[in-house]
């Protein structure tokens, strides 16, 4: 097969590790892969605004519901860069949306998980934005400008968002046998779901190996995993909470830790619709699209108003 001229340009600059930016041309499988990816990822912050939003009217005091109400406000503010950077790609911002309500579009599979108690907020901190911190810092070096560029923002905020979690912990754990207990229950609920943020085992992640050859991925998702648990075990220590994996063990040889299997059946399950509370989330989003309808038609009419003005003044 002939390599056209822009193939060619596209394959040097990806090949110098430079940039590419949406003037450029590019082919049309890895604007595919990128609009599949960032549209995903923009659903996660929206759809991962829910479990959070739960707590907000009973955090346990002022501070905490200030906090709590930024954090979310923060994650919708980061599903509207998203977005931006998916229309960037020629994908109209409705059409994504309408994939999401119609439960055609995937979403992170860690917001199908219930929060019943505040320990959850903490260990969301903790352990979600902690794994989404280690998947996201090497998106900000992707080969796709506008997404790479969103990332450096969203990372930004992501750290705030792992600190405050891990903070409510430790408060947690350094009160009554009853918030200690607490702490622990959220942590064994969050810490295998977390895991499987991920994404499936390099022997069965499809989009891998070509995601990297397009500088999109730098890491594949068991490395990026390994670093998380990495990360978590001195962490866990200053907590004092336990990480609940019985073979969790240092292995000197393999310069890792060696883990128990993950339950990938749970995965795919949740993946498939199945999980605890896919169905409430989706619920939840179509709710908000339809409430919201009135805002969306008076945007409408105040920018056809203003064209209008605009058109007569010329
Ligand atoms: N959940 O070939 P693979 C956040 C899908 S937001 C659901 O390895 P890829 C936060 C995958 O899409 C967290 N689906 O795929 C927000 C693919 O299906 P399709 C979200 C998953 O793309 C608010 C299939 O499985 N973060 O942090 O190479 C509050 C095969 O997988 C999952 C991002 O989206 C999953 N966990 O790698 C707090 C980061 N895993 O599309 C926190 C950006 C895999 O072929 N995304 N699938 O039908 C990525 O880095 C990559 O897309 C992934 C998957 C590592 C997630």
């Amino acid at each position: 097969m002939t390599t056209t001229p822009e193939q060619a340009q596209f394959d040097a600059l990806i090949a110098a590790d430079g940039r590419i930016e949406p003037r450029d041309w590019m082919p049309e499988a890895y604007r595919k892969t990128l609009v599949r990816q960032i549209s995903q990822h923009a659903h996660s912050e929206i759809i991962g605004m829910q479990p959070e939003a739960n707590w907000i009217s009973r955090a346990p005091s002022l501070k905490r519901k200030a906090i709590l109400m930024a954090k979310v406000q923060d994650e919708a503010g980061h599903g509207l860069y998203l977005y931006s950077a998916a229309q960037t790609l020629g994908t109209p911002r409705d059409e994504m949306t309408e994939a999401l309500i119609a439960g055609k579009a995937k979403y992170s599979s860690i917001f199908n998980y219930p929060t019943p108690t505040w320990a959850d907020m903490g260990a969301i901190g903790w352990l979600v934005d902690g794994a989404a911190i280690c998947n996201q810092v090497p998106l900000c070096r992707a080969s796709y400008g506008p997404y790479g560029r969103a990332m450096v923002r969203i990372c930004k905020e992501e750290s705030f968002h792992q600190r405050q979690g891990f903070e409510i912990l430790l408060t947690l754990m350094q009160g009554t046998d009853e918030q200690r207990r607490m702490a622990q229950d959220a942590v064994d609920r969050w810490y295998w779901p977390a895991l499987q943020m991920f994404g499936p085992p390099d022997d069965q992640s499809p989009n891998s190996a070509q995601s990297m050859a397009w500088n999109i991925k730098r890491f594949t998702n068991d490395e990026l995993r390994q670093r998380f648990v990495g990360m978590l075990v001195p962490q866990a220590e200053v907590l004092g909470v336990t990480l609940p994996d019985p073979k969790l063990r240092w292995n000197d040889e393999t310069q890792q830790y060696d883990m128990s299997e993950i339950d990938w059946t749970e995965f795919f399950e949740v993946l498939a619709g199945r999980g605890p509370m896919n169905a409430e989330r989706l619920r939840r989003r179509r709710e908000a699209h339809e409430d919201g309808a009135w805002v969306r038609e008076a945007a409408a009419e105040y920018a056809r108003k203003r064209a209008q003005i605009t058109e007569q003044a010329a």
